[in-house]
């Protein structure tokens, strides 16, 4: 496979409601898309990160000048391009894994469809479904938060994720439990805003009977989990703290979580991402996949990850309407809580131009075969 071109259009999509979080507060999805042109096929991929790096020490522009000075050029040198081959060539950068997964999974994509291998398969997918779980935002009041929670199980979804932080966290919990009942499956989410010292506080959300409480703490501080997970009942599943297949493995052996939620963007792509299920599954942890807003583009392929088998708890990944009014592929939608694995090649689905024409704001190229920077 020979690269002829790489190009990045810089998207801005609605949100059909505010989508607020202890770190951030968007109404928007801005970011941008990837797409990579090769002699054999065309590859696209979806950035994971946001204009500001509160998620993530990611960030958009920063990850154009990292991919425009520094992964291109390692990437657009190697005489055999390929998905497998990235990781290795991009080794000598130091972090950027979400910079460094949006250009593996392009090229994953562009090899997949060369070979008219769906995604899902080439990752080892065992099931054509996938059980779809929705994250609440905070909301000023709890009966606005009832009022989305409701309107959500009325769609279907199976699973409950409540964002918290401190202020917002039992009694919003206490409140779904109380209206929903105690076979809802809920759990929490506090993008990092508490610290070891909440945990007499924390353990007011053991009475709920959480099917887990997600990155409670910093994500440097691996320590805190594994003092907190002594001291609460509800599991620990882990996410901005997990990066690497090497993080997850020193997670596990030190008793940091029960449960790990994989984005294949914030561990540098889908390979790295198959690493990890594959060490959890042999360790008997339990995976699902994390979302970050992803449009039709990034969400087709996670529904691909999200199909292996160790992806045993549902996931973050909603139907499109959940998200926007209009997404960039044909909308996915809720069929029985279950979300369909797409199986065409590559992702299996691909970009509407019309509707990457209302929502693409520019295009800049960063590399172009035979043309010099
Ligand atoms: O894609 O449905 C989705 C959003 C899921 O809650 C979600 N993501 O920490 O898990 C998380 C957040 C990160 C994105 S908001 C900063
Ligand atoms: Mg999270």
């Amino acid at each position: 496979m020979k690269i002829e071109l790489i190009e990045l259009v810089e998207i801005r999509l609605p949100l059909v409601r505010p989508f607020r979080t202890s770190c951030a507060s968007d109404t928007e999805r801005h970011t941008f898309l990837l797409r990579v042109v090769t002699d054999a096929a065309e590859g696209w991929a979806e950035f994971g990160g946001d204009p500001e790096p509160l998620y993530s020490a990611e960030f958009a522009v920063g990850a154009e000048r990292v991919l425009l000075d520094h992964l291109v050029p390692r990437v657009t040198a190697l005489h055999r391009p390929s998905a497998a081959r990235i990781a290795a060539a991009l080794s000598p950068v130091k972090g950027h894994h979400m910079a460094k997964a949006l250009l593996e999974t392009a090229i994953l994509d562009a090899e997949c469809r060369a070979h008219a291998m769906p995604l899902a398969t080439y990752l080892g997918a065992v099931r054509d479904r996938v059980p779809a779980g929705v994250s609440v935002g905070i909301t000023d009041t709890i009966a606005e938060l009832l009022e989305s929670v409701s309107g959500y199980l009325e769609q279907g979804y199976v699973r409950i994720k409540l964002k918290i932080e401190p202020g917002w966290d039992v009694e919003p919990v206490r409140a779904v439990r109380r209206e929903f009942g105690d076979e809802l499956a809920l759990q929490v989410d506090a993008n990092t805003a508490y610290s070891l010292t909440d945990a007499e506080h924390l353990r007011g959300l053991d009475e709920f009977g959480l099917v887990q409480i997600e990155q409670p703490l910093g994500e440097d501080d691996l320590r805190g989990h594994i003092e907190l997970a002594k001291l609460l009942r509800t599991p620990i599943c882990l996410d901005e703290s997990i990066r690497s297949a090497r993080e997850a493995a020193a997670a596990i052996a030190l008793g940091a979580c029960r449960i790990i939620n994989i984005k294949p963007s914030r561990v540098g792509g889908y390979l790295e991402a198959r690493r990890i299920h594959d060490i959890c599954a042999a360790h008997g942890i339990p995976v699902w996949c994390g979302g970050m807003l992803e449009t039709g583009i990034g969400r087709a392929q996670n529904l691909a990850l999200a199909a292996l088998p160790g992806f045993v708890l549902p996931s973050d990944i909603s139907a499109s309407s959940r998200y926007y009014a209009e997404d960039l592929t044909d909308a996915f939608e809720l069929d029985n809580g279950c979300l369909s694995v797409p199986d065409g090649p590559g992702s299996g689905v691909t970009v509407r131009p019309a509707a990457l024409g209302r929502y693409a704001v520019s295009t800049r190229k960063l590399y172009k075969r035979g043309s010099t920077r």
